[in-house]
């Protein structure tokens, strides 16, 4: 399979020979940071032979190229990963043993790079790892934002932001391709020049601009010789101050220039599903999108000379609306720098480009005031604006009087440029992330470009990748797996059916629970370790893991927590099982009602876990800074996987994957990919409660619904919501949950409340609780049903996701590299 043989003995020369180049210290004196650097050098050395190796193959053979573009790509460490996928664990392992050293240890130095918010990012680094290992030919394309997600730090129970400074040691697989730097302009304005055939010229003159850097990351294929690129660039200023400027009194402009290009990569924006309108975010979504565009020109016209033919070479997939500026720049290139006509640029933009939605959510559909647009991108603007004059002639043209469906279609409307809208228009696909999400795409939220162009819209469920979520997060249970199946399950996850065969066997039903006792034990010792809390690890581990929000739910999860200690207050020998809540989220910085609920949940652990008359039942954990990294062991570790979610709001949902992957059973929603999931695990292996997203769509339509029926009515829900203003968690300042109070009441003001049904669905997530309950006392039945999970999880690998996106959208050409 591997093209070359690892050498162990050179490689062990390598790594000391690194630490004295690098450090002037003997590998007897090197501290374990140092000795990360110096494996991370060794393995990019294997790495870089196939790396190049992969490109020359893709020049050689022509072949087609998808362009990932995305503002996010939440990568995780690399040394792990990137040892993995060469297939020298083992004796890499060896090696730092000899040396005195513990891989993990090692691997444990690496900061994550945390490019990203969550799912969204998440899955763009799950689908180049799929597209590696498959072997196509593809591009990350994305920022090297400077500072990261910010690390989360919970001080007095409350979120601290930290900034992430991930770069302050250098990376080492990263490649600078100052020979691809690229110039882009904002501001100014567009003067048009009419030249002696009758044709407009269009020059931006008096603009600024940065120049676009770009590194170079490694994406490796899992055993097969392939290296893909993500592609994050960087941002300097064109001419750092010169006198000239100085002389023609530019300096101001200078100045500008130069703060233009510090500022532009400098961090990455923690808003996940809310929308900002910041203009700095333009701004860094036009930079990494021109440089990337007029890169992926270049590099066709390097090798041919029509570009009317693009398409069939080049493919770029919208990651979200947060790229789409990359319709309108195509445009821009062709026709005022290729001097193509419109209708023939706009054949091969449309041909070249298609969009994934992945939220719903209202507040996270982008709309950029045409003031600030206009202003930022002057000939970018112009052309969306003709975009969208034909494009709302055709649908006068296609319905006749219809005036609400150009306001409902119209790119610009309201006086804003609104992305989403753009995106479907210039795309020759649009689809959703689950196959319920898509269905609420085509029937609510872009019912009318379906009923338009409904050949565009499509489904492609999520999937995450099991080299990382399995292979390398929970090295016994692949192990496990492996002895039973065999090892095709790494490449290829349908594999994984076979397991089924296993879930009714005793003794494997007894090495299952063991495997998930001792990654039990790794967690403990963690949990141990970063919050200083004892946990049972014989107790059920109930997980919920993912960004904070009231849409996700944590406060269902939260008040039922609540509502159980009091029921143990009451009766202290309540028959229950031990349960370990174990929560891990960050809240976008200014989202005031989810760090509050941060607050609420350590405010609950503090005093539970406290309190000794409950006997130890319930323990409430918060891990602090959740991250794929420390996501590997949550999931190892996981009983029972939290999918709560308001019914029609989560598009997909990738932790209940992982989970599931994992042997975690689900407690859900029928929303997002839970719906595919029970259909894949059967719904007698999961606990699915509340509210269809029909329903919940139903309730919204008629104007919601009234909590305070369930105030009223219900003595225990009723307890829970009084304990949020009273003291009960916040004894020095009984207020304190006061916001979480109102928005689930609202008895000030006429606004809706309870906008997320927490109350509507808590009575029937009780009960799916105590079912959860019941059925984790019968131990075969339960290790049953997890095996019958993890065998059950085919569907979900990225594999699958990304060879649906290859038949159906990218039509790429699977390329074989031999060394
Ligand atoms: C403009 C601010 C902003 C930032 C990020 C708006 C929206 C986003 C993302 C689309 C949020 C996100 O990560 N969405 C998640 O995407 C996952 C991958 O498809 C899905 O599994 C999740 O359900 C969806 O919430």
């Amino acid at each position: 399979m591997s093209g070359y043989q690892f050498n162990k003995k050179q490689f062990k020369q390598e790594v000391t020979g690194n630490v004295k180049k690098l450090y002037r210290r003997t590998i007897e004196e090197a501290s374990p940071k140092q000795v990360f650097q110096a494996v991370a050098y060794a393995v990019k050395d294997v790495i870089i032979d196939e790396w190049i190796a992969t490109h020359r193959e893709y020049e050689k053979q022509d072949a087609k190229t998808l362009y990932y573009l995305s503002m996010e790509f939440l990568m995780g460490r690399a040394l792990g990963n990137n040892i993995i996928n060469i297939r020298a664990e083992k004796e890499i392992r060896e090696v730092l043993d000899e040396l005195g050293f513990d891989l993990n240890v090692i691997e444990d130095q690496e900061s994550d790079y945390a490019l990203g918010n969550g799912g969204l990012g998440r899955l763009a680094a799950c689908f180049l790892d799929s597209l590696a290992t498959m072997g196509y030919p593809a591009y990350g394309c994305g920022i090297r934002y400077k500072y990261g997600l910010f690390k989360q730090k919970i001080e007095n129970g409350y979120q601290v932001e930290v900034p992430d400074n991930w770069l302050k040691d250098g990376n080492p697989f990263e490649v600078r391709r100052e020979e691809y730097a690229a110039l882009i302009k904002f501001g100014g304005n567009v003067r048009v020049e009419c030249d002696g055939n009758g044709r407009n010229h269009f020059i931006q003159e008096n603009y600024q601009s940065v120049r676009a850097v770009p590194y170079d990351l490694p994406v490796v294929g899992y055993g097969n010789n392939v290296v893909n690129t993500l592609m994050v660039w960087d941002a300097e200023p064109v001419n750092t101050f010169n006198l000239d400027a100085f002389d023609k009194g530019e300096y101001h402009n200078a100045v500008e220039q130069e703060n233009l290009a510090k500022t532009i990569v400098e961090v990455l924006y923690p808003n996940d599903n809310h929308y900002a309108g910041k203009e700095l975010r333009l701004k860094q979504q036009y930079f990494f999108i021109s440089a990337s565009i007029q890169r992926a020109v270049g590099k066709y016209k390097a090798k041919h000379s029509d570009l009317h033919k693009l398409p069939e070479k080049v493919v770029f997939q919208l990651n979200d609306t947060h790229p789409t500026v990359a319709i309108p720049e195509l445009m821009r290139i062709l026709i005022d720098e290729e001097e193509f006509s419109w209708d023939d640029a706009w054949a091969v933009v449309t041909k070249c480009c298609a969009y994934t939605n992945h939220t719903v959510m209202a507040e996270a559909l982008e709309k950029w005031p045409i003031e600030l647009f206009s202003r930022l991108l002057p000939r970018i603007y112009q052309i969306v604006e003709e975009i969208n004059r034909r494009f709302v002639e055709e649908v006068r043209r296609t319905y006749p009087g219809a005036e609400d469906k150009v306001r409902s279609m119209s790119i610009i409307y309201d006086g804003q440029v609104r992305m989403a809208n753009l995106a479907v228009v210039g795309s020759f696909s649009v689809n959703g992330v689950a196959a319920l999400h898509t269905e609420i795409l085509k029937k609510r939220v872009l019912k009318d470009f379906y009923g338009m162009t409904p050949w565009k819209f499509n489904n492609k469920t999520n999937g995450i990748t099991q080299r990382r979520f399995l292979l390398h997060g929970n090295e016994l249970l692949a192990d496990w797996v492996t002895g039973k199946i065999g090892d095709e399950w790494i490449t290829d996850l349908s594999h994984i059916k076979k397991l089924a065969l296993y879930a009714g066997d005793e003794k494997c039903q007894q090495e299952f629970r063991n495997i998930k006792y001792q990654n039990k034990l790794r967690l403990v010792r963690y949990i141990k370790e970063n919050n200083g809390i004892d946990v049972d690890p014989r107790s059920l581990f109930d997980v919920q893991v993912k960004r904070l929000h009231e849409y996700k739910r944590q406060l269902l999860n939260i008040l039922h927590i609540m509502y159980l200690y009091n029921m143990l207050k009451d009766d202290p020998d309540l028959d229950m099982v031990p349960r370990t809540y174990i929560f891990g989220a960050k809240a976008a910085a200014g989202y005031r009602i989810a760090k509050l609920t941060i607050k609420l949940i350590n405010s609950v652990a503090d005093v539970i876990n406290n309190d000794p008359s409950i006997k130890g039942k319930i323990k409430v954990v918060f891990i602090e800074d959740y991250r794929v990294s420390n996501a590997e062991w949550i999931y190892a570790a996981a009983d029972l996987s939290e999918q709560i979610s308001t019914a029609s709001r989560e598009g997909s949902g990738t932790s209940n994957m992982k989970l599931m992957l994992n042997g975690a059973l689900t407690i859900g929603t029928m929303d997002g990919a839970n719906v595919e999931i029970v259909e894949e695990a059967g719904r007698e292996n999961a606990f699915i409660f509340g509210m269809s997203a029909d329903e919940v769509i139903a309730y919204e339509t008629n104007g919601g619904y009234n909590p305070m029926d369930i105030f009223n009515n219900d003595q225990d829900i009723r307890r829970v919501l009084m304990q949020l203003i009273n003291g009960s968690y916040a004894p020095e300042n009984p207020e304190l949950f006061r916001d979480i109070y109102n928005s689930l009441l609202n008895t000030q003001s006429t606004d809706k409340a309870d906008t997320y049904f927490n109350l509507k669905d808590f009575r029937a997530y009780d009960e799916a609780q105590w079912q959860v309950d019941k059925a984790y006392r019968d131990e075969a039945w339960w290790a049953k049903a997890a095996i019958l999970n993890v065998a059950n999880s085919g569907k979900f690998s990225s594999d699958r996701t990304v060879r649906q996106y290859i038949d159906d959208i990218w039509h790429l050409d699977k390329v074989e590299v031999s060394l």
